[in-house]
């Protein structure tokens, strides 16, 4: 999953919603990469934005993850005015299993997720050698590895902590 934001305190938006979906009976977090500062891709007038990425375990199928995904940006009160636009906390599903899903509300896995930094650098830092569409996660970042980007130092137990 990936985890994004650039409205508010985002450490703690990211926290709140990985505790949020950890406490569901059918999801289990098993890893978070570090968290990175990004430039703003796609509407390039706003702040920077906090990104990482996070590794999930779950029974439940991709509608019912997208489902409690979205109850975890609810319970952020998360508010949605333009696409690509600032937000306090945004949750994509990148990848799940070997699963391609492709519904009117739901596309896996994420479309656009090899030509952004933003979700290439967290997303190697816990599976370097995962294939999208044909090439490592690790040779896609390659193709990037110029764009600007800053990693935070965080407490190493930052997602219970602020959760
Ligand atoms: N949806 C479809 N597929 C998925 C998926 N795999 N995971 C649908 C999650 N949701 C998925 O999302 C709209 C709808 O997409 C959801 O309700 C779900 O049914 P949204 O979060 O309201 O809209 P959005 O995020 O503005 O649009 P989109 O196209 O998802 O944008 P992205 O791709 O998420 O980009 N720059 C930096 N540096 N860092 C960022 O995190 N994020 C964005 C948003 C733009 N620029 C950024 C960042
Ligand atoms: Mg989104």
């Amino acid at each position: 999953m990936g985890l994004g934001g650039n409205v508010g305190d985002v450490l703690s938006n990211m926290a709140g919603a990985l505790t949020y979906l950890d406490r569901h009976p059918d999801i289990r977090l098993v890893s978070v990469s570090p968290v990175y500062k990004t430039p703003p891709w796609g509407i390039t007038e706003q702040d920077w934005f906090h990104n990482a990425c996070a590794e999930l375990e779950t029974a439940l199928t991709p509608d019912e993850l997208l489902e409690q995904c979205l109850g975890a940006e609810k319970n952020l009160k998360r508010i949605r005015k333009e696409r690509w636009g600032p937000r306090n906390i945004d949750l994509d599903i990148l990848i799940f299993g070997v699963l391609e899903v492709a519904h009117e509300n739901l596309t896996i896995p994420h479309p656009r997720m090899h030509e952004r930094i933003f979700v290439l650098k967290p997303l190697a830092d816990l599976v370097p050698d995962l294939p999208i569409n044909g090439r490592a996660v690790r040779e896609w970042l390659a193709d990037l590895d110029d764009e600007p980007l800053e990693q935070i130092v965080l407490e190493e137990n930052w997602v219970s902590e602020r959760g």
